[in-house]
């Protein structure tokens, strides 16, 4: 169950470092199958200016979890990405576990981790509350602002350019801390059936409002043209569960 990467040894340090985290805590907790993508969306290269744009994806399912998703991308030299979004199976009552970390030329210049709830009142369950107040709290020099569509975001969502290299650490425990603690619960949590028709609608509005995010688009389209950009944000990044 191991994936051979060949980008994540060329990215920043903290990508590559938190990638193998993520995997390895996946990996200790849940009990993963594979998940496929379309044949022609696993591995994906195209041009953005000039310079070579690698996708790469790392898909797995449990019984808890519709969708592990973890990609890695790289662009030439300058742009360096780690992508991570766990779909729970609409089941299931769980928050959306999601982190996108964004870096170049040695530098990160947005690393983001939340746990978004799936509640109408936007709570997260009280289990998860407890222990993500239970986390140390951390004080970054640089937070960044909510875009508009971050609506979805819990108020535990660290959203950073972590400046120095501890503060880069201190991303790559915290956020390792909230894999660890959705892992924990959502093996502990029992399905809710009554609940899907909520879930589902709850996991639909997260996705629109992670559609809407115009810096992402921008790369895809820049390398890969407008359809298939939104091909990709539709059906790998931030698919639609079905009812079914
Ligand atoms: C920002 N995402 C960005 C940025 C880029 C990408 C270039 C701007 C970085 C910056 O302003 O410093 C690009 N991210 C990508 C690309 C992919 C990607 C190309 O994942 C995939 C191929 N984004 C997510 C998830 C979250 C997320 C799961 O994919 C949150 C859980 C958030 N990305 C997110 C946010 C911003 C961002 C909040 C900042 C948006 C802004 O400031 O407008």
């Amino acid at each position: 169950m191991s994936s051979i990467s060949s980008i994540r040894e060329q990215q920043h340090t903290l990508i590559h470092q938190f990638a193998d985290r993520i995997e390895a805590c996946w990996q200790r907790y849940l009990d993963l199958s594979p998940y496929p993508l379309p044949d022609d969306l696993g591995y994906v290269e195209g041009r953005l200016e000039g310079e070579k744009l690698i996708i790469e994806n790392c898909c797995y399912q449990t019984p808890q979890f519709r969708k592990l998703h973890l990609e890695l991308a790289k662009v030439g030299n300058s742009l360096d990405i780690l992508h991570c979004v766990m779909f729970p199976r609409p089941d299931y009552a769980l928050p959306m576990f999601g982190t996108d970390l964004v870096g170049g030329r040695g530098q990160i210049s947005m690393a983001i981790v939340d746990l978004s709830p799936i509640s109408q009142a936007g709570r997260l369950p009280s289990a998860y509350q407890a222990a993500l107040q239970a986390l140390p709290s951390l004080d970054f020099a640089q937070a960044r602002t909510r875009p508009a569509w971050g609506d979805i975001f819990s108020e535990f969502c660290l959203l950073v350019r972590p400046g120095t290299a501890e503060e880069e650490a201190q991303f790559l425990e915290q956020a390792a801390a909230f894999l660890e603690i959705h892992c924990q619960q959502a093996i502990a949590t029992t399905p809710t059936p009554e609940r899907r028709a909520e879930i589902l609608a709850a996991q639909q509005y997260y996705c629109t409002q992670q559609q809407q995010n115009d810096k992402t688009r921008r790369v895809l389209e820049k390398a890969f043209g407008a359809a298939w950009a939104d091909r990709y944000m539709t059906t790998v990044l931030f698919d639609v569960p079905s009812v079914a």
